[in-house]
């Protein structure tokens, strides 16, 4: 009896089916974010990462151009089981001849990362790029009071809406693009009403061009602070919440965008009773929005169970969003979303329904003792059974040492 078999048979003994675990599992599609293979830097202009978000760490060999990030992407994806989507920013537009302004970028300037989707059947996610660039004045975009900073956002939202429905069109999956602004004050600020209203107004503006909602979801994402903007978020967690719900789009929550007690794992069950479709950027913050490569730690796990045990495969647009500069970048891309697998593979190996009887029942004390006892049944080789299908195993290191060696130390 091989490892998988026995391991098969210990779950059945918990009325787990692991089959169906593993089927289910490689047809759930992770977005996953270009963004860790170049510290968020992007090609469409040389201004340094702002926003209040920060890489930290400066190890060798990160992709500098459009060629290296998809040979790097393409290593990292080799890597990475189950279905995948390219999650894109604005910033990484591709200019063959005179480069445009956010404000100006068209399906054209995506027209090469359309090709490489659509060679390797992938669906494109997309974001505009509120940060970085000479037009956030005062650390403000859509919230500005400057009329020509405000429309300036306001025309690159509208410019990534229609890019959206390119992808959308062009790979005939359809595209989530996620709006987030950094938009903030780091001291107290004298009116935290108006640079609401403002953003509230720009989004309505944005949304006001026609796009075919069943191709292009929209979401916006929250946030509690950012470095340097420490005490005003425009774009806080009851505003967007609040948005999303009034405009018919989708809410996004980022699980570093909260304070370090508040769980994500806690508020998806509010959101999926009130939202048809919500949307998740699974992160690992330490002690702030830090974006440490997300883990097979608790917290992942309890994200992943809240999806599986409320049957919300379907209903969740689930991404990755980290980003560290400390470590080589394609083992981050691969240890990060292989956690998402995990901690996924594990709440469908949980014995969900007895748990929830246990729960309705009262008996505590019982389900206490059944969530530990999962913890040590042969989760891993169930996990090995998943990868060997897809033609992976559970070391990589050897596979990106040997690329880091060929490739990357010679940039
Ligand atoms: C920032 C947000 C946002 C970004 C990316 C690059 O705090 O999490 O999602 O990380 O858009
Ligand atoms: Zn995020």
């Amino acid at each position: 009896m091989t490892r998988y078999e026995s391991a098969k048979e210990i779950y059945a003994s918990y009325g787990i089916d692991t089959e169906n675990a593993i089927n289910t599992l490689q047809n759930v599609t992770v977005s996953i974010h270009c963004w860790q293979g170049d510290d968020v830097i992007g090609f469409d202009n040389k201004a340094a990462l702002s926003g209040g978000i920060q890489t930290t760490g400066n190890y060798p060999g990160k992709a500098t151009t459009p060629e290296e990030l998809m040979a790097d992407i393409d290593k990292a994806f080799s890597l990475i089981p189950g279905r995948k989507k390219l999650n894109l920013h604005a910033s990484y537009a591709i200019f063959d001849g005179e480069p445009a302004g956010r404000d100006e970028i068209k399906p054209e300037h995506f027209a090469k990362w359309v090709e490489f989707a659509k060679a390797r059947n992938m669906g494109i996610d997309f974001n505009p790029t509120f940060f970085s660039h000479p037009m956030v004045r005062d650390n403000l975009t859509l919230s500005s009071p400057d009329d020509e900073v405000r429309n300036y956002w306001i025309k690159h939202g509208k410019a990534c809406i229609k890019i959206a429905e390119y992808f959308a069109n062009e790979t005939g999956i359809p595209c989530v693009i996620n709006f987030w602004i950094p938009d903030g004050y780091k001291d107290i600020p004298a009116d935290r009403l108006s640079p609401r209203r403002r953003f509230k107004e720009s989004m309505d503006e944005i949304l006001s061009e026609p796009y075919d909602k069943s191709k292009v979801y929209v979401t916006l994402e929250s946030k509690v602070f950012g470095i340097g903007l420490e005490s005003y978020t425009v774009g806080s967690a009851e505003f967007c919440l609040s948005y999303a719900t009034k405009a018919g789009i989708t809410p996004l929550m980022d699980n570093g965008h909260y304070h370090p007690t508040e769980l994500v794992s806690d508020k998806i069950s509010s959101l999926l009773l009130f939202n048809e479709k919500i949307a998740l950027h699974i992160t690992r913050g330490v002690r702030w929005d830090s974006d440490h490569v997300i883990i097979f730690d608790d917290e992942t796990k309890e994200i992943a169970k809240e999806i599986v045990r409320n049957n919300a495969l379907d209903r969740v647009f689930i991404a990755t969003d980290y980003f560290d500069a400390s470590i080589n970048r394609i083992s981050a891309w691969v240890t990060g979303v292989r956690s998402v697998h995990k901690a996924l593979l594990n709440a469908m190996l949980q014995p969900n329904a007895k748990m929830k009887e246990l729960q309705d029942s009262a008996k505590f004390t019982e389900l206490m003792a059944v969530s530990e006892e999962m913890k040590t049944a042969p989760f891993g080789d169930v996990w090995n059974e998943y990868l060997d299908r897809q033609g992976l195993n559970n070391s990589y290191f050897a596979e990106i040492d040997k690329y880091e060696k060929e490739v990357l130390s010679k940039r």
